[in-house]
């Protein structure tokens, strides 16, 4: 059985917490995959980083080598194939957006350049932490020795949510649902597409003949999903956030099924005419370790106008970051 070295940054959060019996139940990597795990957190949480760590040995996993945490990205980051970052700065009341980006960009230039001299030349990433698009550009710039498809952002989540809204509203469970799409950024302005998604094998819009509720309120309710969730839990999407990383990594290492595409924050290389270089949600197929973009899909002009505003949004917060980056050095 192979073994894989998975690090999960911000493991002592609650994202952290969720994902990390799931890592170690096998379910990002594969059930015939050993795994490594190494957990980082910062200093002031390397107690609660002790007391996952103990849980986690108790929960006596089959598939588990070693459970290690550290509070130095290099050291973490040592022979890492698979780096899942949920570690960043959240925005705090009174904060300007700017001053946010600053503190993110400055963790992920410091964790880019760990990555880039400790982990695998072929590791493989997955940003969650907001903003995610602009995380993972930041990455990109500062570690050009790793390959830039090696670097991704989370917006499963997102395509997880589009699924299960279209699920609900035609009564059929979520594994009959396939193909919808996310565009853009994980943001309020990312596109939640129903264009190409087919429900029990037919188009989604004919089955559930209300295209005033797809283009409307389905739209709403994926975008702000995130939203209403921290209402009713007073706490942040974690146990779907974990489980949809999961869904991302296992993808990416072991294929999407055939006929199926999921949604994946990549580098745009002009396709569909989003700008080249900014991180953005695109239908994706993977296979052999490697996604790529599905080609060749029919977009209607209120895609076209909804696809675009989520880039003018990437734009801008790439625009945003390149110069703080730029302040930093
Ligand atoms: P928490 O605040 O519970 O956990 C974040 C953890 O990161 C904390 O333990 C903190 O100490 C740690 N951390 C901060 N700076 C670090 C650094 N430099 N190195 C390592 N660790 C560091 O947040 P949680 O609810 O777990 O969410 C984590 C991130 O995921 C947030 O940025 C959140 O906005 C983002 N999300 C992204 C989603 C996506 O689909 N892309 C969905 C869920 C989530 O909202």
């Amino acid at each position: 059985m192979k073994t894989t070295t998975v690090l999960i940054t911000g493991a002592a959060g609650q994202i952290g917490y969720a994902l990390a019996p799931l890592v170690c139940g096998g379910h990002a990597t594969g059930r015939d995959t050993r795994v490594k795990l190494r957990l980082l957190d910062i200093a002031p949480a390397a107690e609660a980083l002790d007391g996952v760590k103990m849980e986690l040995e108790d929960a006596a996993y089959e598939l588990v080598e070693s459970v290690e945490t550290f509070v130095d990205a290099d050291e973490a980051c040592d022979g890492v194939d698979v780096a899942i970052m949920v570690g960043g700065f959240p925005r705090k009341e009174g904060m300007e957006r700017k001053d946010v980006m600053g503190k993110n960009v400055a963790i992920y230039k410091a964790q880019a350049s760990a990555l880039a001299t400790k982990a695998s030349p072929e590791v493989k990433i997955v940003v969650v932490a907001n903003p995610a698009n602009t995380n993972a550009g930041i990455l990109m710039r500062s570690a050009p020795g790793i390959p830039k498809e090696n670097i991704t952002c989370l917006t499963r989540l997102d395509h997880n949510r589009a699924l299960a809204q279209l699920a609900l509203r035609s009564n059929t469970p979520t594994r009959d649902v396939r193909n919808a799409i996310i565009w853009g950024n994980h943001s309020s302005s990312q596109y939640p597409d129903v264009n190409h998604a087919t429900i029990c094998g037919k188009p989604a819009r004919e089955v559930i003949a209300d295209d005033v509720f797809l283009d409307g309120e389905f739209v709403d309710v994926v975008r702000k999903r995130g939203a209403a969730i921290i209402k009713a839990r007073k706490l942040s999407s974690a146990l779907s956030a974990a489980s949809s990383v999961c869904d991302h990594v296992y993808d990416w290492l072991n294929g999407t099924a055939e006929g199926v595409t999921t949604s994946m924050g990549v580098v745009s290389d002009g396709s569909y005419g989003i700008p080249e270089g900014i991180v953005y949600s695109y239908p994706v197929t993977c296979s052999g370790g490697k996604w790529s973009i599905v080609q060749g899909l029919t977009i209607d002009d209120r895609s076209r106008r909804l696809m675009d505003e989520s880039a003018t949004e990437l734009v801008e917060e790439l625009e945003m970051a390149t110069q703080c980056l730029a302040e930093s050095t």
